[in-house]
């Protein structure tokens, strides 16, 4: 397949100011009519117009209203014109309910709904389905009334009716130009939750969430999350709403969580839905967060674009970074940046390190669908936050201004971003771009050196090669330092902000009073792998003293994942980390959200990161043993808090989130201690729960036990929720993450079960993406578990290539593995490989992970 590159951009040949379409909608027959007003651009001379298909019929083509013949190239028809302005018509017919890629128009349980982005409009009608085409449409709908009562797309309903036979129609029109990416529809019988937002300026705003009937009392949390984003976008970003009506749309089969079409948002229902009965804490601030996102996309995607899809982070990076200064402001900033930090480590760090590695604007692509990955939005959000770092928020904020001011209706780059910041915050960027284009994880090497009352701070950096990027060059990497007295453990001065420019530099401190102990890149100021040698006796003052929590969080992390690697290496001692812990947990009652994410061990993924050759069981028997004594030497401690922790009534407050996620952690450390009372404790908390967050969390710590109450607990949570796709979606991820021995034995039996289904992408991702995302099971030493997800992968292909692809990344890893392994897991990557007629979408990603 062709390989397309940035290199190689062109400006379109021909722009669609208007677009006028009319859809007969039915799931088994679509048709489409199109008229697009085309006006040949500057660069457009002697050029045809170039307009893309998705292997839909083209029934008919007119030109200025008289039929004309067009030329096929691959699935674009190719039209030459004589003049510089024309109007086409094009008629077509698509069929939604076999479309199982769910990309273009499609059906989802008994409704039509469009994905568009990337290339989905394509698939739709013919159109140069590229993002620097902005277009203002209207849309028609006609269909059958009481099969799709409600007819929605993007902008403002502006007519409709009914008509003879059963049917209706309605018209809408969008006043703002935009890419076909962003085009939506959406038909179906669905109930609505509807609100309304005043903006700053005083207009009003139709709010509404459209579910299935049943599901209406599950939306009030996403809705409560829409209004608070859009306060939040004016009062942080000076951003208000632009049309008059925001509806959302959830749908059960999405390939992705999200889609924020202009006005008309499509969701994942898991990422709508939430009471506590049927959703986690968890899910709760998930649902809030991609609210958050798809909403802020209206200015940072929206109303400016992105010029072509190498410029993806230019939206889905500052976004990212957007929503999560929303969660920040919501609850606690400190174990949001926590969150923020471990997943960027558990997924975006192996990419980074690996064959799939690209840099944040990458620089070509076989299936754009690839690179929604967590390199290009949540290392892109690094990148956002690092400029914000350097500048401070006043001229980052200044920068954003000028950014929106200069480029609102525009489609731009990255680059167009940067300079915007630069010349909004007066900065100078200019090194600062590096970071857009080289991918890998930066190392930084920190030594303190003491002497007398001064000290000497030496700091390298270095950036590994990675595929087609043979040689680096030092960026300019934000570290947040401060020192602390290693007898008081009082901070020494204030925290500085260093900029490591080269590729070394030191650093002068003086007036130190006491020994200093180094705290560096807090608040994770910077996306690279910090190495220090601190000893254990500075890692516990700082998990004790310092007054950054993120800092904090790190050094307890930094003794645990050092007592793992000793422990590897077999030299096994707990004691540090014990009484680091002991002290820690003297804070449970003040912060139990902080505790909880503080007492957490670094994940196997995490541990094996540190490793020259990765043997997953010595890995994860290494960390039971971390978890069986600090779970044995602090076991009144747990037990304790499993009892102090019990809530009264449920309340969806920061401290009762945080008290039910330390004492689901309080319970697995028991069992981690093989206390005896750990199971029926399990099991009470599971019966007793009034939320999903105390039932999930008690069935997760007996899921991976011998315990009776096990195979009692998992019939009782199906039978209470079959019927419930986000909870029977639990049901099958925690089966997939359990650590006992024989889960691949029960994960193939849970493919077989009849609620098991290849058709539906949350499915697929809570049974294949939890295992193949479970260290243990999937690196089983036969190689029975890479034969499982790899026979998966083949029979997904067919059916959507887009959610096939994301199950491929875990084999890339093989390098990092023993020889036996990464046998076994390249000859799984070949024999997916030596298949005809895979897609793109899984050929890009077998045949780099390959390389
Ligand atoms: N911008 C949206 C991306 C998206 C997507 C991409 C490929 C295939 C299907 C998709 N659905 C949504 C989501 C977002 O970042 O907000
Ligand atoms: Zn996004």
């Amino acid at each position: 397949p062709p390989i397309i590159r940035r290199a190689d951009y062109v400006p379109p040949a021909w722009r669609v100011p208007e677009v006028a379409l009319d859809f007969m909608l039915d799931a088994d027959e679509t048709w489409v009519r199109a008229t697009l007003s085309v006006v040949r651009a500057d660069s457009g001379a002697g050029m045809p117009l170039a307009l893309d298909g998705g292997g839909q019929k083209l029934v008919s083509l007119r030109v200025d209203g008289v039929p004309a013949t067009w030329r096929t190239d691959g699935d674009r028809i190719l039209i030459d014109l004589p003049g510089n302005a024309h109007r086409i018509e094009t008629e077509c017919v698509i069929h939604p309910a076999t479309n199982t890629q769910l990309m273009g128009l499609y059906a989802s349980g008994g409704l039509l709904c469009t994905q568009c982005e990337a290339e989905g409009f394509r698939r739709i009608t013919f159109f140069p389905d590229r993002p620097d085409i902005l277009s203002r449409y209207t849309v028609r709908m006609e269909a059958d009334r009481a099969t799709y009562p409600v007819l929605l797309a993007n902008g403002d309903r502006i007519n409709g009716g009914d008509l003879p036979g059963g049917r209706h129609w309605a018209q809408w029109r969008d006043p703002f130009p935009k890419p076909s990416y962003l085009f939506a529809l959406v038909a179906g019988d669905l109930a609505v939750n509807r609100d309304r937002f005043i903006t700053r300026s005083g207009r009003g705003v139709d709010l509404g969430i459209w579910v299935r009937e049943g599901d209406l009392p599950r939306t009030g949390h996403a809705m409560a999350a829409l209004k608070a984003s859009m306060a939040w976008d004016e009062r942080v970003y000076g951003r208000e709403y632009d049309l008059s009506v925001f509806n959302i749309v959830a749908v059960a089969d999405f390939n992705f969580g999200a889609m924020e079409n202009k006005g008309l948002n499509i969701f994942n229902s898991r990422y709508i839905l939430a009471d506590p009965e049927t959703a986690t804490d968890a899910d709760y601030d998930a649902v809030a967060g991609v609210v958050a996102h798809e909403y802020f996309h209206n200015w940072s995607g929206n109303r400016v674009t992105c010029r072509d899809w190498f410029q993806l982070s230019l939206k889905e990076g500052f976004t990212v970074f957007r929503d999560q200064q929303f969660s920040a402001d919501q609850g606690s900033a400190a174990v949001k940046r926590i969150e923020d930090v471990r997943l960027l480590r558990a997924a975006q760090f192996p990419e980074d390190g690996g064959p799939l590695a690209h840099p944040v604007r990458p620089d070509s692509y076989i299936e754009i669908s690839n690179f929604y990955t967590a390199t290009v939005y949540n290392k892109g959000a690094e990148l956002i936050r690092m400029m914000a770092t350097m500048l401070g928020w006043d001229r980052f904020r200044r920068g954003c201004d000028l950014y929106f001011d200069r480029h609102d209706g525009q489609a731009v780059t990255c680059e167009d971003f940067v300079r915007a910041i630069e010349e909004g915050g007066e900065a100078d960027l200019s090194r600062f771009r590096l970071w857009y284009s080289q991918a890998g994880t930066p190392r930084v090497t920190a030594t303190l050196d003491h002497h007398g009352t001064a000290a000497t701070l030496r700091l390298t950096q270095s950036l590994a090669a990675t595929p087609g990027q043979p040689v680096k060059q030092p960026m300019p990497i934000p570290l947040r330092v401060a020192l602390f007295g290693a007898e008081t453990g009082r901070r020494l001065g204030e925290e500085r902000l260093i900029v490591l420019e080269d590729a070394a530099a030191e650093i002068p401190f003086e007036g130190l009073a006491e020994r200093p102990v180094l705290s560096i890149n807090r608040g994770f100021s910077a996306p690279v792998i910090v190495e220090t040698t601190r000893p254990a006796a500075d890692l516990a003052l700082l998990s004790a003293h310092d007054d950054d929590p993120f800092a904090r969080y790190e050094a307890l992390q930094q003794l645990m994942l050092d007592t793992i690697l000793a422990d590897l290496q077999g030299r096994i001692d707990h004691a540090p980390v014990i009484a680091a812990m002991r002290d820690v947990l003297g804070d449970a009652a003040r912060d139990p959200a902080f505790v909880a994410e503080a007492v957490l061990p670094p994940s196997e993924a995490f541990v094996g990161d540190h490793l020259p050759a990765i043997d997953p069981e010595a890995v994860h028997a290494a960390r039971e043993r971390l978890r069986a004594a600090i779970g044995g030497a602090l076991v009144d401690d747990w037990r304790g808090l499993h009892d102090r922790l019990k809530a009264g009534a449920y309340e969806l407050t920061p401290a009762a989130k945080g008290g039910r996620r330390l004492r689901t952690i309080a319970l697995s450390y028991m069992f981690a201690a093989g206390a005896a009372d750990a199971a029926a404790r399990a099991w009470a908390q599971f019966e007793a729960a009034d939320n999903m967050t105390d039932r999930q969390g008690a069935l997760a710590a007996l899921a991976s036990s011998d315990a009776a109450e096990r195979p009692r607990a998992l019939a009782a949570f199906y039978d209470r929720y079959r019927g419930d796709a986000l909870v029977i979606d639990k049901w099958f991820s925690t089966q997939a993450l359990s650590t006992r021995p024989d889960t691949l034995r029960a994960v193939i039996a849970l493919a077989a079960h009849p609620d098991f289904t290849l058709a539906n992408p949350n499915r697929v991702r809570a049974l294949i993406g939890a295992f193949a995302a479970n260290q243990r099971a999937f690196h089983q030493a036969d190689g029975q578990g890479y034969r499982f997800v790899a026979d998966m992968i083949l029979a997904l292909d067919p059916i959507n290539p887009q959610t096939a692809a994301r199950m491929v990344p875990p084999f890339g890893r093989w390098r990092r593995f023993d020889p036996d392994r990464a046998t076994l897991m390249t000859a799984e990557l070949n024999r997916i490989l030596a298949v005809p007629g895979l897609s793109r979408d899984v050929f890009e990603q077998v045949s780099k992970s390959l390389a």
